[in-house]
């Protein structure tokens, strides 16, 4: 029987008495929710997310369409009767993400966000030209965030904060890369790295505890404060609300099913380097979304005694519904893996 206790002990399955939840797999949420926990006077807290997301297909408003169609559809400049030379027809995104928490006391908690990207389109050409293929690529350090979060409940049954930072316009919005147009064209908006405005934001997040079960929601919203940008646009203002629940199997694995709901308002003013004749992607008029997605995810807290209350996350997220202002490529799939620790 001894022998047996040491070894759920080892394998963390024996619920032992820890003096908080920091060693719980649920109390933080999905790997994808920022700012989704707080912490306790004097905790600090480091973590990196990989995400990788891909694109493949063309979307027109809810309907999807060949690169060919968007190339006839069009474009933003010429009062409908101009059309583009080239379209998108794939993308793909790796993003590395580095944060750090530390709390002061335990009613606030900073937090402070970066990331670095990785990015890759591929453009068809139209028929004229032959359909060829050609790629682009942009890598670089995106926008940091600096968030507070204020507890508002903490107790057993509920706990809620808000989130109040700003988004500072450190990634670059000159991407350039050779196009058949040019050999140093600045890329499409969506190969930028950054939104080259401060963008301030707030954040509800609340969770509520039954037993095993946690039910979670978030509402995010994020609009840029100062303006256009130096290169005379900016996006608009950013909607988000997530619902959770998650499930703990045992002290240190629990999975999560995430309801995701994100709205972007178009965007305003255009970058006069971008021609909107050439893609859809260089059209500014193709820019805001709704976006219904489904997250799956599974959190693991490590009890053994190397790497301890290392954490380790892992969400899939899948498009439910979209909807997109214009022509736009549309997200097939986002996978973030994530590892935190926190002493
Ligand atoms: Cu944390």
């Amino acid at each position: 029987m001894f022998k047996l206790t040491v070894f759920l002990a080892v394998f963390g399955l024996v619920e032992a008495v820890y003096s908080h939840d920091l060693h719980l797999a649920d109390s933080h949420g999905p790997i994808s929710l920022m700012g989704d926990h707080t912490h306790k006077k004097g905790e600090v807290m480091f973590s990196y997310r990989f995400s990788k997301m891909e694109m493949n297909k063309l979307m027109n408003g809810t309907k999807q369409l060949s690169a060919n169609q968007a190339m006839t559809s069009p474009n933003g400049a010429s009062n409908g009767k101009g059309s583009y030379m080239n379209s998108p027809t794939h993308m793909k995104m790796d993003m590395h993400m580095l944060g750090a928490m530390y709390a002061p006391s335990d009613y606030l908690t900073l937090m402070v966000m970066g990331s670095f990207m990785n990015k890759e389109m591929t453009q068809k050409r139209m028929p004229m030209v032959g359909n060829t293929n050609f790629d682009v690529n942009s890598s670089g350090v995106g926008d940091i965030r600096f968030t507070g979060l204020v507890n508002l409940l903490d107790g057993k049954f509920t706990k809620s904060h808000i989130g109040i930072g700003i988004s500072f316009p450190t990634g670059s919005i000159d991407k350039r890369d050779n196009t058949p147009a040019s050999s140093n064209a600045r890329l499409g908006y969506s190969m930028q790295n950054g939104s080259g405005t401060f963008d301030p934001y707030i954040f509800l997040n609340n969770v509520n505890s039954y037993g095993r079960f946690k039910v979670g929601e978030q509402f995010f919203i994020k609009s840029p404060a100062t303006g256009k940008n130096s290169k005379n646009y900016k996006y608009g203002t950013k909607y988000d609300a997530s619902l959770w629940t998650s499930y703990r199997w045992i002290k240190n694995i629990s999975t999560a099913v995430k309801l995701n709901y994100n709205f972007q308002e178009k965007m305003e003013g255009q970058d006069n380097e971008m021609n909107p004749r050439m893609s859809p992607a260089m059209d500014s008029r193709n820019k805001g979304y709704q976006k219904l997605n489904l997250g799956v995810s599974v959190n693991l807290v490590n009890h053994l005694k190397f790497l301890k209350n290392n954490r380790f996350g892992i969400e899939g997220l899948f498009p439910l519904y979209s909807r997109y202002r214009g022509i736009q490529m549309k997200d097939d799939y986002k996978i973030i893996i994530g590892w935190q620790y926190g002493f």
